[in-house]
């Protein structure tokens, strides 16, 4: 089991958290993984948007029951968040092949091309266009590169590796997301699992404050058109509106762009990202409203919608028999409710869906720092080997 410890230092470089989509080192490592299924008896297929799928056979050639999570992260991310996923369902996979032979129906692993949005502002793009949910637009990144270009760069290196299948697959019967839990319940607890309930609703809006730029000396303060004025003060309305709201509703501004960005020029503009959400839609509504109205108060305040989704409901009957499995094996667990979005959201509109959560230490996530102990990334693999094992021989 140490090849999953030995996989995770492998796939980061222990150094380098950037895997943003169709990158350098997302690229490598989709292509790791594709070598890696191969080479243990999996049939490689990348979709046109990257996602990666290795089949390994079943007795019966039906439908599989898939595992995965996604390859990308957030800039200046951590190790475990979507590659544990990816590589802990390797080796749930591989584990029940050496200890059981051949299951009934076929196991696929999925590595979803991209879920955060931390390179182009379109998130879930690979579990989106898994499922036929994905509405393209024409977006670029940060450097002016547009996400077709990236893609199509990208993509093609990986379709033209040897015996690489390059075309849409269908979908599996089951899926199952081994993720970290990036939040502080589990090290609270002391459980060491977490079989999840549903998974929050969000919602993401890029907000723009127009100002006019002028000289820092000689425009009188009466005179200005000050856009950081304007927006920090917005902001603190929008912080103390959020502290008023739902218990369980959390309100991020994570980017600020400032231009001219000069020391000793007033802003021309301000620029900053919302991330809301909440454990229901109508409590993220109710928080919404109130806060587009106060937008639309604001002078020369420019919002645009990035990101909408539904609260969801994970499957019971899949979690359920997880639970029931944690009992036999002896691990310690609880039901939770994610705060972090996932693939799963996605998935869970076509096929049963589940996920299992393992503890991050002090529930950090999204830093380099994050970290969860080698015991605990093993415990969920064998968890997951269990539940799929079950269900691929049900
Ligand atoms: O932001 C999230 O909730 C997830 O990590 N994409
Ligand atoms: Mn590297
Ligand atoms: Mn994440
Ligand atoms: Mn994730």
């Amino acid at each position: 089991m140490s090849q999953l410890l030995d996989l995770l230092n492998q796939f980061t470089h222990q150094h380098n958290q950037n895997r943003l989509v169709y990158n350098q080192d997302w690229l490598s490592n989709q292509r790791a993984l594709i070598l890696l299924g191969q080479r243990n008896g999996a049939t490689a297929t990348v979709d046109d948007y990257g996602n990666v799928y290795l089949d390994f056979p079943g007795q019966m050639n039906d439908r599989p029951v898939a595992t995965g999570s996604h390859m990308d992260t957030v800039k200046h991310g951590g190790r475990y968040d979507g590659l544990y996923g990816v590589l802990g369902g390797f080796c749930a996979i591989q584990q029940i092949y050496e200890q059981h032979g051949i299951p009934k129906h076929p196991l696929r692993l999925i590595s979803f091309s991209e879920e955060e949005g931390s390179r182009f502002p379109a998130t879930f793009t690979g579990s989106k266009y898994y499922t036929g949910t994905l509405q393209t637009e024409v977006i670029s990144d940060k450097q002016g590169i547009t996400f077709d270009e990236a893609r199509r760069l990208a993509v093609t290196q990986l379709q033209q590796l040897p015996h690489v299948k390059t075309q849409r697959v269908s979908l599996p019967v089951t899926f199952t997301e081994l993720h970290i839990e990036q939040g502080p319940r589990l090290a609270e607890s002391h459980k060491k699992i977490g079989l999840v309930t549903g998974i929050v609703a969000q919602k993401r809006y890029e907000v723009t404050v127009h100002g006019q730029a002028n000289h820092a000396g000689t425009t009188p303060m009466i005179q200005r058109q000050d856009a950081i004025a304007t927006a920090s003060a917005l902001m603190a309305k929008l912080y103390a509106l959020a502290a008023k709201a739902a218990e369980d509703l959390t309100f991020t501004i994570g980017e600020i762009h400032v231009s001219p960005n000069v020391s000793n020029v007033v802003a021309e503009s301000c620029r900053f990202t919302i991330d809301c959400r909440a454990n229901t839609d109508d409590q993220l509504t109710a928080f919404v409203t109130q806060m587009l109205q106060l937008l639309e108060q604001s002078k020369r305040t420019s919002v645009i919608e990035t990101l909408c989704v539904s609260a969801t409901r994970l499957s019971d009957d899949l979690r359920m028999q997880n639970a029931a499995l944690a009992t036999q094996m002896n691990y310690s667990y609880q039901t939770l409710f994610s705060g972090a979005g996932h693939d799963s959201q996605i998935m869970s509109s076509f096929v049963p869906t589940t996920m299992i959560f393992v503890p991050s230490e002090a529930g950090i996530s999204h830093t380099p720092t994050e970290y969860t102990k080698s015991a605990d990334l093993l415990m969920g693999v064998s968890l997951l080997a269990n539940s799929l094992f079950v269900q691929a021989n049900g």
